[in-house]
């Protein structure tokens, strides 16, 4: 039997990157897809993938990367990331459409364009790197908790829409991951990035990207909706206990 082909977005850091290389010692061959070519480059030779740059924010682009993916059985959309922890009251209304656009147009435009593919497949799978922070909101995150939100309720409306067609749908919605999502949302600064995750422990990228090549190695018939991953030390958006 041929080797499924697996679609990664935002591959070429953290949990994008980790899921990569988890689904190519899954059996998987894999298109990595971001921005950043020169990592995802790198990335992509780890795992023996594919690297395309892809910008899922821009329909050319998106056309573009979608054009050159002659096969997809999997598409893990795990572009996305917060901007700023702002209140509502001070919201930079720029940062939340850019989040918008990328945790749920970006999801949808790269959805959107390889889900005949998907279906063409015989054995499809969409998994949506989501967040905790889709279900449960807290104070300065009004921005990107309204983009997961909305990131997974558009999950879920894909999950109805395509009952019948032999893709399935699945919501990773990780908590405290340690990669470079708390260094983009405070614009690169490292200490109050750092600050997040002191005096607990966070989850790795490795331990959400586990959870995905599970997801995908399922039955064809199994369809795990939805699974939230925390770390030990962490029992709810908010609510994290630091050892110091
Ligand atoms: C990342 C988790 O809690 O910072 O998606 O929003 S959180």
């Amino acid at each position: 039997m041929s080797r499924k082909t697996a679609v990664v977005t935002g591959a070429s850091s953290g949990i994008g990157a980790a899921t990569a290389k988890a689904l190519a010692e899954a059996g998987f061959d894999v298109v990595l897809g971001a921005r950043r070519v020169d990592r995802l480059a790198e990335v992509a030779a780890a795992c023996g993938g594919t690297a395309l740059e892809l910008d899922v924010t821009d329909e050319d682009s998106v056309a573009a990367f979608t054009a050159v993916v002659s096969r997809c059985d999997l598409l893990v959309n795990n572009a996305g990331g917060a901007f700023g922890l702002d209140s509502v009251a001070e919201a930079d209304i720029e940062l939340w459409q850019r989040m918008y656009d990328v945790n749920v147009l970006g999801t949808a435009r790269v959805t959107k364009a390889l889900l005949p593919k998907l279906v063409a497949s015989g054995d499809g799978q969409v998994v949506v790197v989501g967040s905790i922070a889709g279900h449960q909101p807290y104070p300065g995150g009004g921005g990107y908790n309204a983009a997961k939100h909305a990131e997974a309720a558009v999950t879920r409306v894909l999950r109805m829409e395509l009952l019948g067609q032999p893709v399935r749908v699945c919501e990773v919605d990780p908590g405290m991951v340690e990669t470079e999502f708390s260094v983009v949302r405070f614009e690169g600064d490292q200490e109050r990035a750092d600050a997040v995750y002191a005096g607990m422990t966070p989850l790795t990228a490795e331990d959400v990207a586990e959870s995905i090549a599970w997801v995908a190695t399922r039955p064809a018939h199994v369809n795990i909706d939805q699974i939230t991953i925390t770390p030990r030390d962490q029992a709810g958006a908010q609510m994290v206990h630091r050892h110091q």
